[in-house]
């Protein structure tokens, strides 16, 4: 099979030249258009003005075209609406900033492009007439009557397969839609896709090498609806060989998603935490060949505060908010024509006021906690949660020091927790809004044990001093220690201090120096050996 796929890439518009063989005038058997029908219709140029391709205005920044038209950079391409006759200057010339080839455009069988399509933006919007598009119905039925235009070739010679030039004015034919069989029989089911492609002909009369990306459309006059784009064929107005285009019905996902505004995004959810929000959100594709979005914009509608963000975020961390008041957030997706409709969520950043703690044991059924509370942490009150199992009572809620704020506060229990949990809540006075709730767990805190033994040292004689060594101890710390000096066995009234002077009535008498150490975790009792005092 022989499949003419060939770009005028330089068509001159001097008059088409007679060529041997099955040479026909015009787009090849057409006439020039009659400029009222085509105000939608596009040509595709280079820099340096020369046509070689065609489309049609789809929307103001938008030409539909074929994908196999994407040979040059956009900024090497310009697009002429608004005209028919290309050497004068009538009409509009648009730059190019980008060219969106159909995502499932591909080539298995060279010359048969499948999904020939592309969607050129323009930077600036063209005057011309939008014609609507065939999308999500059927494909015209074989027989319908079609119409096609274009600047490309008026002429081709089968002999030498050679192409004819093209025209400065535009070209029409009226083309029958081929049954799909036909189309098949003629290039073969690896070549013709039924799916996605239509053939049409009309004895002599077809599109040709330049017209490609033209339009293919229905109905009379100025009231057309865009069918497919010229694409692909043997030839030229051959009989067995009828000009294959590329249909826009079974793409309406992937043209109404990149000419129209993006899908709004599907789910929202905010993430509250001190001074600061996360957002989250979800996007999916309204249809399997949609466009992914450009991105998203977040917006805090209460600050005006804006984020724009790439087509893949699906979150945002917003920082530095004030806490308390609650946020409306917004997200919208973007893209080259705008932004969704947005979906919205409110949240309330909410102050964490204590970012570190510590508990010790202050004493024995005593606990100190230290919060360091938050810069912005004002008002703040505390009380510790008395729950069931713990031994204390309930404690109304306490101011925390001026001066407490913004840096630490000290929590002091009067009670210790039966199962060493010690809950601690902090909130603001504002309000009265619980803000944390800390819970710190304390170790089980281990009795006072000696580990040196407790002894009397110095010279038991009438005169001199007996000092009442503690010893070593281990155990959870802090001791609160006490010392009771006894003679023979009974307590020598206020005898408490380290130190013992010697006194008569102590001569020949036993000492002892009994010592208490009180820890978190009880409360242990020792007794030095006696000493007898000399007589
Ligand atoms: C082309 O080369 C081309 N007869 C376009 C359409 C047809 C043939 C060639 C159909 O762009």
């Amino acid at each position: 099979m022989r499949i003419a796929y060939v770009l005028m890439l330089c068509l001159c518009f001097a008059a088409a030249v007679g060529t041997a063989g099955a040479a026909t005038p015009r787009i090849v058997g057409g006439q020039a258009a009659v400029a009222a029908d085509w105000g939608f219709v596009a040509a595709l140029e280079t820099s340096y003005g020369s046509q070689f391709c065609g489309g049609s205005v789809v929307a103001p920044q938008w030409v539909l075209t074929a994908g196999h038209c994407r040979i040059y950079s956009a900024g090497a391409v310009r697009v002429v609406t608004g005209a028919t006759d290309l050497t004068v200057s009538s009409g509009q010339v648009l730059m190019v900033d980008r060219q969106l080839r159909h995502p499932l455009y591909r080539q298995p069988v060279q010359g048969a492009p499948r999904d020939d399509l592309m969607l050129v933006h323009l930077t600036t919007p063209s005057a011309a007439t939008v014609i609507p598009i065939a999308t999500g119905v059927k494909p015209p039925a074989a027989g319908t009557l079609l119409r096609v235009a274009g600047w490309g070739a008026t002429s081709y010679s089968s002999s030498d397969d050679s192409y004819g030039a093209g025209t400065s004015v535009l070209q029409q034919t009226p083309v029958r839609v081929s049954p799909a069989a036909t189309c098949t029989a003629a290039y073969g089911t690896d070549a013709f896709e039924t799916e996605d492609m239509i053939c049409a002909a009309l004895p002599g009369k077809d599109a040709c090498a330049g017209d490609s990306g033209g339009p293919l459309v229905s109905g009379k006059g100025a009231s057309g609806l865009l069918i497919g784009v010229v694409s692909w064929g043997t030839g030229c107005g051959l009989k067995a060989y009828p000009g294959v285009y590329s249909l826009t019905v079974h793409n309406r996902c992937w043209i109404e998603s990149t000419i129209g505004l993006p899908a709004a995004p599907a789910a929202i959810a905010a993430a509250e935490s001190d001074g600061s929000l996360t957002i989250n959100w979800e996007w999916k594709k309204p249809c399997a060949g949609a466009s992914d979005p450009a991105g998203f914009r977040v917006r805090v509608l209460e600050t005006g505060q804006t984020v724009e963000l790439g087509g893949s975020a699906r979150r945002l961390n917003l920082t530095g908010l004030a806490n308390g008041a609650p946020l409306t957030i917004s997200v919208a997706t973007t893209n080259l024509n705008g932004e969704s409709t947005p979906i919205s969520t409110t949240a309330t950043p909410t102050p964490n006021l204590v970012t570190t703690q510590e508990a010790i044991w202050s004493a024995y059924q005593q606990v100190t906690s230290t919060f360091v509370l938050a810069p912005h942490a004002t008002d703040v009150q505390w009380r510790v949660e008395t729950g069931t199992r713990l031994r204390f009572s309930p404690q109304p809620w306490q101011l925390a020091p001026a001066n407490a704020t913004p840096s630490t506060i000290t929590v002091i229990t009067d009670g210790l927790p039966v199962d060493n949990d010690l809950d601690v809540r902090i909130a603001t006075a504002t309000g009265d809004v619980i803000t944390a709730t800390e819970r710190i767990q304390l170790a089980e805190p281990t009795p006072p044990k000696a580990i040196s033994a407790v002894r009397l040292r110095g010279v038991p004689s009438v005169g001199s001093t007996l000092q009442c060594d503690l010893g070593r101890w281990s155990g959870t710390r802090p001791f609160v220690v006490s010392r009771q000096w006894f003679r023979d066995g009974r307590k020598l009234a206020g005898a408490i201090d380290p130190r013992l002077l010697v006194q008569q009535a102590d001569a020949g008498s036993a000492l002892t120096c009994r010592v208490s150490v009180s820890g978190p975790g009880g409360r242990v009792q020792q007794t030095t050996p006696k000493v007898v005092v000399d007589s």
